[in-house]
């Protein structure tokens, strides 16, 4: 096992791997900008190092910075969390070349998922349902309406090199087609570089559900079940759950039984998700993350399975410490994304956090780098904290929850806490009657 580990990162996430590796007796190497002078993840990391100014292409994106850090400290691994280097094939590549390893997948897999039609063909041939559409990149305006003609309106126009939203453009009519794919090849060239398109019959009001999976180096890989990420404003999750409210016990056994089936076939290395739309019935691979999510610690709740500890260990070269049928499903959690943003206009809130006080109690667990006194800085994103609420059914669930936003006391600065106690009261969240669209619906209502 490595006795020294680098965290690529900041904020809760650091410190939610710091407390796996504090855990499994391993030392840690935080690093951090010189605005994070200050942070918790500095605090309680063994060892820190500054690797750059507050600006994150200078810092926690600087890889010459951080395989110094590494050279210097004598870290033998690096986690990236979430984000920032996380699913970057290049800098996996570059500390292998330095003999450190990535705690993550290789970097062939990275980049395979990397590029979403690649990643769609490749899980495909493993058996996983894709939503229809063209067979690999459309290019012509002629090529396009011959595959909205197959598919049928509306068909949507996405991005070989997106993700969270960025270069997709639906088109209603074939009227609308070529001007779509004039903007998202704009949009696309313009975001990553790529104009690379591909299309896809376009689902008008599914669910986000995906997969966790976890494979190690001795040929074991399983799934530990699905989490609901419908509710999202803008491509930001807000609130994600396990098990789904929409899904009964033969369609989780069905995704669940598909996912295993493919990930036989994949290779994969460390933790994954695989990403599904689900309308009327049906679940439709999008796309694969071959990170670490913010939102992992839902399924940890409903399993009991620290998934940082089995990336640190699947990495190591160890064994996963499970077995598929040793998992067992216990009951229903909740996580809200706690970000310093306005409640109604999610405009980003930093500052000085004057008075702090997280909820506690049985089933409550609270992963944050936040402190009174502590002054959120300008320039990384707005998430200072993660609420995660377990319960042995989804009621029980949303009773903590209800009392554990009630506590949480975040003064000085805006937070989301108030739009999930609006949330909280909404008889359609309460049923779990939900779709990608309907938050954004609902705070149209509320605001
Ligand atoms: C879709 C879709 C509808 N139909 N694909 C958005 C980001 C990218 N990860 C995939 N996305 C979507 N793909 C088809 N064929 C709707 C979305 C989508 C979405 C998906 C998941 C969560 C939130 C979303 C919000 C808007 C659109």
């Amino acid at each position: 096992m490595f006795e020294k580990v680098l965290i690529a990162n900041r904020g809760e996430i650091a410190l939610r791997v710091h407390r796996a590796c504090q855990e499994m007796g391993i030392k840690t190497v935080a690093v951090h900008s010189t605005a994070d002078e200050d942070a918790m993840h500095v605090r309680l990391a063994d060892e820190s190092v500054c690797i750059g100014p507050p600006q994150a292409s200078e810092s926690y994106l600087n890889i010459p910075a951080l395989i110094s850090a590494c050279e210097i400290t004598g870290a033998e691994a690096v986690h990236p969390g979430y984000g920032f280097l996380s699913e970057n094939a290049r800098f996996a590549e570059i500390l292998t070349e330095h003999d450190i390893t990535f705690i993550g997948p290789t970097a062939d897999h990275i980049r395979l998922m990397g590029d979403k039609i690649a990643a769609k063909a490749a899980v495909k041939r493993l058996g996983i349902p894709v939503v229809p559409g063209s067979e690999g990149g459309v290019t012509t305006d002629a090529q396009a309406l011959a595959v909205a003609e197959e598919t049928g309106y509306p068909v949507l126009v996405k991005a070989a090199s997106g993700g969270g939203g960025r270069g997709m453009k639906v088109a209603r009519s074939a009227a609308e087609l070529p001007g779509a794919l004039s903007a998202a090849r704009t949009e696309a060239k313009a975001a990553f570089g790529d104009d690379t398109l591909y299309m896809e019959k376009y689902l008008s009001q599914p669910r986000h559900i995906e997969v966790q999976v976890v494979a190690d180096s001795h040929g074991h890989a399983v799934h530990l079940g699905e989490r609901d990420c419908s509710l999202q404003r803008r491509h930001q999750k807000v609130l994600e759950e396990a098990p789904s409210p929409a899904l009964n016990d033969a369609a989780r056994a069905e995704i669940g039984a598909i996912v295993s089936k493919a990930m036989k076939g994949l290779g994969y290395l460390g933790v994954g998700t695989i990403e599904f739309l689900y309308e009327n019935g049906e679940f439709f691979f999008i796309e694969m993350n071959t990170r670490l999510q913010v939102e992992h610690p839902v399924t940890e709740a409903i399993t009991g399975i620290d998934l940082v500890r089995e990336q640190i260990r699947i990495a190591a070269g160890l064994e996963m410490s499970f077995t598929q049928e040793e998992v067992t499903f216990s009951g229903h959690a909740i996580e809200c994304r706690i970000n310093a943003e306005h409640s109604q206009t999610f405009m980003p809130s930093p500052g000085l956090i004057t008075d702090y006080h997280t909820p506690g109690g049985l089933g409550v667990r609270v992963d944050s780098g936040a402190y009174a006194g502590y002054r959120i800085p300008p320039y990384y994103d707005s998430l200072i904290g993660k609420l995660i609420v377990h319960g042995r059914n989804r009621n029980e669930c949303l009773m903590r929850l209800r009392r554990s936003l009630d506590e949480f006391v975040v003064d000085g600065v805006d937070t989301t806490i108030p739009l999930f106690k609006e949330l909280m009261a909404e008889p359609e969240f309460q049923n779990g009657d939900y779709h990608i669209h309907w938050l954004e619906q609902f705070l149209e209502k509320y605001n």
